[in-house]
Parts: structure tokens; sequence; C-alpha cells
């Protein structure tokens, strides 16, 4: 199939997930045109059968917000129309279902699909913004489907937005050749006994990351633990303050964005996630395909995927985490059997064939 994916090329889970998803489409035999406002961080180069297609979006004094959704929309009615393309994948509703409706629109026999996948603040938070919530739920209606990476945003989708249209669920996935368990020996047989907490987000408000600072500043001091917080965003400064605040901050380290996760996961001894809502967690499920048990808040989706492979605790309540955290840090028994389960999880799970094949599935029944 010829197939346009559309996607934001920031880090965040849901560029992630469309770019792998591009290069293994591309992998499988299928034509890919890959439409974003810049290069998304995880594409990697010279991959036969993809090809990067940049929206640009010209500024003019007149505008205080240059209307990027139009330019999509343009963009992708060119690909269309030069690609023969068979059917979109537009990743993230807001705008991107809105400008395929648009190009839909425009092009001359109407002929133009369009698969939408809801990622999260979509739907959960963004969606339920009365300037939103309309043309989304507008734009889901007309998608020839709607995907959701958990059954958690799904019923969601359905709850918030009304929306009659039946959405498929399909998980996210994870390259588990790429992210791969550690060659070191776990904690419980290193000399030097230092346990590697770590935390990886796009420190936005809903990651809750001085949570996750509140948590190690209880646990460093019954085990000696170092945090590695990785990735960057607006809460960078708040949180490494609370470490300050709360004595652990030379024990607290900011490794700031990082390209290639899947080298510093493995480093890790337990994975922490706080957050406030979470329709599914990649980078928990990343951690998980590396071995590395998770701690996580009972929010959204992450019961889907962790499954009894790791730890939940209530939302907001550092003191829990802590102690669950020394629990199976002080337990090699049950950690190296998490340990093992976590990885298995993601491998029978959510590998990426599994997951890509479902998706394809769902091109043919749209595609006909
Ligand atoms: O919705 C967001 O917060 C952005 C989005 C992203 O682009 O990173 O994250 C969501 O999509 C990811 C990929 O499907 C999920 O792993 C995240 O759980 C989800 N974020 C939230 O639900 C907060």
């Amino acid at each position: 199939m010829r197939i346009g994916i559309v996607c934001y090329p920031t880090v965040g889970g849901s560029g992630v997930i469309a770019t792998e998803m591009a290069l293994a489409l591309a992998a499988r035999g299928h034509e890919l045109h890959l439409l974003s406002y810049d290069r998304p961080s995880r594409l990697r180069g010279g991959i036969a059968g993809l090809q990067f297609h940049e929206v640009a979006v010209t500024a003019y004094p007149l505008f205080r917000y240059p209307p990027y959704d139009l330019a999509l929309s343009t963009r992708m009615l060119e690909v269309h129309e030069e690609a023969k393309i068979d059917l979109f994948h537009v990743h993230y509703a807001i705008p991107h279902a809105v400008s395929a409706f648009l190009a839909r629109s425009m092009c001359s026999n109407g002929d133009l699909k369009f698969v939408t996948t809801l990622h999260g603040t979509d739907i959960t938070v963004v969606g339920s913004d009365r300037a939103y919530l309309r043309p989304t739920r507008f734009a889901l209606e007309q998608s020839d489907a709607v995907t959701a990476v958990s059954r958690f945003l799904a019923d969601e989708t359905h709850l918030m937005f009304g929306v009659k249209k039946p959405v498929d669920v399909v998980h996210n996935f994870v390259d588990t050749e790429r992210f791969q368990p550690a060659d070191h020996k776990p904690w419980y047989e290193r000399e030097n006994e230092e346990r590697i907490i770590m935390h990886a987000s796009n420190f936005r408000p809903v990651k809750r990351v001085a949570d996750i600072v509140r948590a190690f500043a209880a646990i460093q001091k019954q085990i000696p633990s170092r945090l590695i917080l990785v990735g960057d965003g607006p809460d960078r400064e708040h949180a490494l303050a609370v470490a300050t605040d709360l004595g652990c901050q030379h024990r607290v380290e900011h490794l700031g964005m990082h390209d290639n996760l899947e080298k510093v996961l493995p480093t890790a001894d337990l994975f922490l996630s706080a957050s406030q809502t979470e329709s599914f967690g990649l980078s928990i499920l990343e951690a998980m395909s590396c071995g590395v048990p998770t701690v996580s808040t009972d929010v959204g989706g992450v019961s889907e995927v962790m499954g009894d492979t790791g730890i939940l605790v209530p939302l907001a309540e550092p003191e829990m985490m802590a102690t669950a955290a020394i629990k199976l840090l002080s337990n090699p028994k049950q950690y190296a059997e998490q340990a093992v389960a976590t990885r298995k999880r993601a491998i029978e799970c959510f590998s990426t064939d599994r997951v890509v094949s479902q998706y394809e599935s769902i091109y043919e029944r749209v595609v006909g």
C-alpha cells in the first residue's frame, strides 16, 4: 500500500510510535510518506521506501497564530495526488484529523481515506477544551477508522466525546530487539550496591516529576541509590528545586534529552512513573522490554500495559511509591521474577510485528 503518516515530530510517545510504524511498514514493503513540520527525532535516514515531507508554515505579521492545520491539509492533498496515497494514518487527533477531513473535502473526487489514532491528551485533556471539542468530534466521526492506544482511552473517547463510531483498541509496541536487558549484573549481585532509579518523560505537569523526586528522597534514605532523570520540559527546574529542598540533589542527575533511550534504560534497576494520567505509558513499555521493573501510579491505561509485572500505587502518594520501590529493591527473589516477567510480557503482548499487523488489517478493511 501507499501510506501517508502524519504526526508530531517532537519527543513524545505519539511521534515515536508514528515514526516506528513508518519504519516497520516500509520494512514490510509498503511505500511510506511521513508528513510533519520537522523531521521526527526517531526517523533514521536512508530507509528504502520511506519519504519525509516537511509541512512548512509561513509566518505573516498579521498572523498571531500561523494556521498549521491549513498548511498540513494542503500538503496532505499534494502528497495524495503526487504519490497516489491509498490512505493516511494520522497520529493525535488535534488538528491532524481535522486537516485530513479538509484535505478530503478539497480532493476532486473526495476519495481520500484516513485512519485516526488517539494517543492521550488529544482526548483526555485538550479534547475536553471547548475550543477543540466539536471539530475533533466531527473529524473522528468522519474518519474511516478510529483507533485508541488503550481500552481506557477508547472508553474515555466514548464517554467524553459521545462519538458513536466504534474505536478499535490497538496497543502501542516496542522494538524488543533494540530495547534489550543490560548485560551487566543485577543490583543484588553487584559489588557496588548503588541502585539506579530512572524516570523518562517530557517533564510536562501531567508527569508530576516532582513526585518522582519526592519518592526518591525517601528511597535514598534507606537504599543507596541514584535518580537519573531523562528528558526535558517545563517542570524540569521545579523538579530539581524539590530535590534541593529535600536535600538529595547530589544524588539526582538530569541527563536531558536523549535520542537513544535504548542505551540508557537498560542501565536502570527500577523505572518510576508518577503521571496524573497516562493513556498508555510508552516509556514504561520500553523499560519493560529492557527487563526493568516499574512502580507507577495506577492511572489510565498503565495497568493494561504492565499487567501484574509491575507495581501500581495511588496517584499523588510519593511515600507509597517509595515504600513499594524499597520493598522491591530489597528483595532479590521478587525483583528477579519481576524483571523476567516484565520483559516476557513486552515480547508476548507488545512486539512490533504483532501490533503493526493489527494496523495492516485495519488498513485493508478501510481500503477494501
Ligand atoms: O497525549 C500526550 O500527552 C502526548 C502523547 C505524546 O505524543 O507523547 O502521549 C500520549 O501518547 C503516548 C503514545 O501513545 C502514550 O504512551 C502516553 O501515555 C500518552 N500521554 C498521556 O496520556 C498523558
